[in-house]
């Protein structure tokens, strides 16, 4: 909403240089029109969540719901606290190579900007795990899709990964960013630890974030823009 009108403002022209006001206006709209957090209970505070198996077989039917493999929301666990609020993920060992937790988000209301090649994802989360040893692998991931189910991947982000000391009272963050492809109506963000790295102890996630940015490139565009502003008043 503030967005809104934060831009019509800005498209206002002047009769004195109406081109250059135009052209730097719509670009700092672009530019400026970082998305909020599109994850719902991005804190876990909501003490609700369903089986993987459904947000991965049904992506409009559990959005913005949380689906872990095997894991519980939970209050201070282990001798961890939440990051922030009262609540925080728990997952623990499936049995196979990494444990999990899903949500799927429709984007089709960011279609144009998808579409035009310009969109970044920004995905992170705060992780912790149990004291007294290091080395638990943590990893934030978003995959695209072309519709609502699965079967339509299109790719999926490099992984932002990071190993974890051994304090239990501190929570790293990993992230990872990279444009959204074309014809992207559908994501779904991960979090997941390494199960042989674990130690047969649980991981925490607190703290998740996914947001959608233009590209650097119309940033760039934004410099041009008041450059040619500029040579205009020379
Ligand atoms: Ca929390
Ligand atoms: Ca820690």
């Amino acid at each position: 909403m503030s967005q809104t009108l934060l831009c019509s403002l800005a498209l206002r022209p002047t009769q004195r240089n109406f081109v250059a006001l135009a052209f730097f206006s719509a670009v700092a709209c672009i530019a400026s029109s970082a998305s909020a957090n599109l994850l719902t209970n991005a804190g876990f505070e909501v003490s609700s969540w369903t089986g993987a198996g459904n947000v991965l077989g049904n992506f409009p039917g559990w959005q913005g719901v949380w689906g872990p493999e095997v894991g519980v929301i939970t209050g201070p666990s282990g001798g961890v606290s939440p990051a922030a609020g009262s609540n925080m993920l728990e997952l623990n060992d499936d049995g196979l190579s990494y444990t999990q937790a899903f949500q799927t988000v429709d984007v089709t209301s960011f279609s144009g900007l998808i579409n035009s090649g310009t969109a970044t994802v920004n995905a992170s989360a705060l992780f912790n795990t149990v004291g007294g040893f290091t080395g638990a692998l943590a990893i934030v991931n978003v995959s695209f899709f072309s519709g609502s189910t699965y079967g339509s991947l299109i790719s999926a982000s490099p992984n932002g990964a990071l190993f974890l000391d051994a304090n239990p009272q501190t929570w790293q963050s990993a992230s990872t960013s990279s444009l959204i492809p074309v014809g992207t109506t559908w994501m779904m963000y991960q979090v997941a630890f390494n199960n042989a790295s674990m130690g047969g102890n649980p991981g925490f996630v607190d703290n998740t974030d996914l947001t959608i940015t233009p590209a650097p490139g119309a940033i760039a565009l934004l410099g041009l823009a008041g450059f040619l502003g500029r040579r205009r008043r020379d």
